[in-house]
């Protein structure tokens, strides 16, 4: 049988941009089935593009077509045979920063058609007179920017903004995107009872009821007071203030449903999933909804990292996640707190120029407008391409970290003090071109990551000891601090991690102490709400009472990793120089 009955199960829910995922997992944390609905081609009457609808900086995604995919999904379920009745938990990850704005009825309707009613679909019984805007605004949204000044300015600027809430303003997260819909459209902002983001939206939806957010996704609101852990009240009350009628109805904590659930709570069913899905798929009436996070936030916990372990997405861009117990703050990335441990954070360093600028090199060496790594990869692993004294950064794109525009810079430098000595137009021959675009952008994460990792203890002496080193908001840091520093181990995921030249440059230049992995899943968001539904109902049932990080670091299969090298500890101290050079060109930009 394809699906022994005897098993429990476990959903993992992914509700992404373009895309519902729902992934099902046995008690082994084994994938036993995986269902999508493609929003364009599988409900193509949204008309959606990519799953969006774009107006000039507006981005935004249909609310019912959420709702008919939720349905879908579980259809594809039922006819593949699975068992629901043996399903003990769901839970997931949704796109982050999205919105959904609910009518003072969605409460009674979420009830009536969910909690206990029975129906032919979610859209029938939910329905339009839910929701009071029908759209959801989507993270690739950028028409915020005033909102996002006016936020600033009431907490005293982005370093305030970002000590506060981890993040400085950000077009995409829903705060600004509630300032823009009090401001500008009133009507809808005055009828709203309810606002959830995507993550409490698919929660609430699967219970009948809803939910306040969830702490670690809260924190991409630019709304929420990590350290106090509590949503700002100066941030709330700017927001309150644009309406004064909202205020006399609702105010946006009241919308918001309280305070978030803190990550304490989170192993703690919201509650069992509605009756609607009882008779309609045959869940058992016990069956446990944990609480959702943002799709980021649970591709942390879709892998065994602890402490200072990171995980770098070699993708278009670079993506680099941690967990660290260090709050370190900076306009430049994002903290959240962590969704499953409680007293650690996430950190998420985005670069926009990740393999189309290292594409961009690779042409200018192949010359034959071929697509081929050969030379690009030779060049980087050959040791007599010697690039100990230069150093070049490759934005083709404006970059976000450091935040400039687009260019293209090549230097050489002293090999022992690392102080620049000129600015060159060309390196002798594109073969260093290849090697230098790798280290630097490995060389960029490494200092960028350097003050959330806790130290490590390395009694490593260098010759530019002494000296300090300025790397965005980090002003003057010593030089040493960078040498103290070093992940844990590292996960490489995402389409270049399979290019070894790659990964094995930058597992160098990051000097992991622990190894360096590789994964390819196309399932980590989803596979993460499985292991978090699976690590809750086991703790709720107390058969185990230990951590989400030690009961993966337990049960995880490392068979699904590859071990792809260890860091070795001279040649990651090798590019202590290059630190200093890096300094000195960012600073110059
Ligand atoms: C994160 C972000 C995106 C979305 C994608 O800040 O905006 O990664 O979460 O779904």
């Amino acid at each position: 049988m394809k699906f022994p009955k005897v098993v429990p199960y476990y959903f993992g829910f992914d509700l992404s941009t373009q895309q519902l995922k729902c992934l099902a997992i046995n008690d082994k944390l084994k994938i036993v089935h995986s269902e999508t609905i493609e929003f364009d081609t599988e409900l193509p009457h949204y008309h959606t593009e990519k799953g969006v609808y774009i107006n000039g900086g507006r981005v935004e995604s249909p609310v019912a077509m959420w709702l008919e995919a939720l349905d879908l999904v579980l259809t594809k379920y039922q006819n593949a045979g699975f068992p629901f009745e043996q399903v003990h938990g769901i839970s997931g990850s949704c796109q982050q920063h999205g919105s959904v704005f609910w009518t003072p009825e969605a409460d009674n309707l979420l009830y009536n058609g969910v909690a206990i009613g029975t129906g032919n679909s979610l859209l029938e019984q939910v329905g339009p007179n839910a929701l009071s805007r029908p759209t959801a605004p989507n993270w690739q949204d950028h028409s915020t920017s005033n909102q996002c000044q006016e936020m600033e300015n009431i907490v005293g600027g982005p370093v305030r903004m970002a000590n506060l809430t981890g993040s400085k303003g950000h077009l995409r997260f829903t705060g600004p995107q509630i300032l823009k819909i009090a401001e500008e459209e009133p009507q809808a902002y005055n009828s709203t009872g309810s606002i959830t983001l995507v993550s409490n939206f698919l929660s609430s939806i699967l219970c009948g009821e809803l939910f306040p957010l969830e702490e670690a996704d809260a924190c991409g609101m630019n709304l929420y007071d990590i350290r106090n852990r509590r949503l700002d009240p100066s941030l709330l009350e700017l927001i309150d203030g644009v309406n004064p009628k909202a205020l006399q109805t609702k105010r946006l904590l009241d919308k918001l449903k309280g305070e978030p659930i803190k990550s304490e709570n989170s192993a703690r069913p919201l509650g069992v999933i509605g009756n609607y899905f009882v008779e309609k798929y045959k869940f058992p009436i016990n069956c446990n909804i944990f609480p959702f996070t943002g799709d980021n936030l649970a591709t942390i916990c879709s892998l065994p990292l602890e402490k200072n372990d990171i995980l770098v997405s070699l993708g278009t861009s670079t993506t680099v996640l941690l967990v660290t117990d260090q709050y370190h703050p900076s306009p430049n990335y994002h903290l959240f707190t962590h969704p499953t441990i409680p007293g650690e954070y996430m950190g998420m360093i985005c670069y926009c120029n990740g393999s189309l600028a290292r594409e961009g090199v690779r042409n200018e060496l192949n010359q034959d407008g071929s697509n081929d790594w050969t030379l690009f990869n030779e060049a980087v692993m050959d040791p007599s391409v010697n690039t100990s004294n230069e150093l070049g950064i490759y934005f083709p794109l404006g970059e976000i970290v450091p935040s400039v525009n687009a260019t293209i810079k090549r230097v050489i430098f002293d090999e022992t003090s690392g102080e620049i000595q000129q600015e060159i137009e060309q390196f002798t021959d594109k073969r260093h071109d290849a090697k230098c675009i790798v280290e630097s952008q490995a060389l960029s994460c490494r200092v960028r990551i350097a003050p959330l990792l806790s130290s490590t203890r390395s009694s490593i002496n260098h010759p530019s000891m002494g000296q300090s080193v300025s790397f965005d908001y980090d002003k003057n840091t010593p030089l040493e601090t960078y040498l103290e520093k070093r992940p844990q181990r590292v996960f490489f995921v995402g389409g270049a991690s399979k290019n070894d030249a790659i990964v094995n440059k930058f597992a160098e230049v990051l000097g992991a102490t622990k190894g360096n992995y590789r994964l390819d899943t196309p399932n980590s968001c989803a596979l993460g709400g499985c292991f978090k539904a699976l690590w809750s109902d086991l703790i709720g049932k107390n058969v185990i009472d230990s951590s989400f990080d030690r009961f993966l670091q337990q049960h995880f299969d490392w068979n699904e990793l590859e071990h792809i090298c260890d860091s070795d500890t001279d040649q990651w101290a090798s590019y202590t120089n290059k630190i200093v050079a890096l300094s000195q060109l960012e600073s110059a930009l």
